[in-house]
């Protein structure tokens, strides 16, 4: 923030440092919604969620279990790929280094899956070391099934497409899987920062 605006009195509104933006962004104070098919409704009795693929055994929790799991919130900035960025979001979810704990894996990637069919790939390092979470609250209230509630993947480092709404688990692999978007000709990894949205980016 320059010296300068920090003069002004009675902005409308607060001033936005333009280094938090990544380049071809604006920001919006709306919450857009952005799916690929219908908002899924699955029953929380029904709803669990999986960590599966190149480990010894799977693990599930239903969802007593998954709220029952240490949590954490956070306040972070989101971007997606059709170029807004909301700043200052706030969610409540299990982080991913928690879900991991104990286990014992070869992969280098995850791909999560999702109620609905969808599917994003990662790399195992961008969902690690306090990078993603399994978001269940937003701004203090449940997920609202828009935004991908009972439960989505947050990875606000990458563009919003990454951030799987209605996950219900993480495959670990040992290869790279394009995902719905990825084999559609998004960007493979979506870092907001070096502007990587598409294939040829
Ligand atoms: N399951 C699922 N997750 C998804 C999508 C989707 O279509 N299905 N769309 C992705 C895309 S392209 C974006 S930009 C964000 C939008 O999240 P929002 O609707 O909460 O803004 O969700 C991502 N996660
Ligand atoms: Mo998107």
């Amino acid at each position: 923030m320059s010296p300068i605006s920090r003069g002004f009195r009675g902005r409308p509104r607060r001033d936005v440092d333009p280094a938090r933006i990544p380049p071809g962004q604006y920001t919006v104070n709306d919450f857009p919604v952005l799916s690929a098919g219908p908002t899924p409704r699955t029953p929380l009795d029904e709803w669990s969620f999986t960590i599966q693929g190149e480990v010894d055994r799977p693990v599930s929790w239903p969802w007593a279990d998954f709220l029952a799991l240490s949590s954490e919130t956070i306040t972070v900035d989101i971007h997606c790929v059709t170029k807004w960025s909301k700043l200052d979001t706030t969610w409540t979810g299990v982080s991913v280094d928690t879900l991991l704990e104990g286990i014992d894996t070869e992969a280098a990637y995850v791909t999560a899956w999702c109620d609905g069919g969808y599917t994003t790939n990662l790399p195992l390092d961008d969902v690690t070391g306090g990078r993603a979470w399994v978001a269940y609250r937003f701004g203090g209230d449940p997920l609202d099934p828009e935004h991908g509630g009972p439960a989505r993947l947050l990875v606000p480092r990458l563009y919003l497409w990454k951030s799987a709404k209605w996950v219900r688990g993480l495959t670990l692999t040992l290869e790279d899987r394009p995902g719905f978007w990825e084999a559609a000709g998004y960007h493979n990894r979506g870092d907001p920062w070096a502007e990587q949205r598409y294939w040829s980016d």
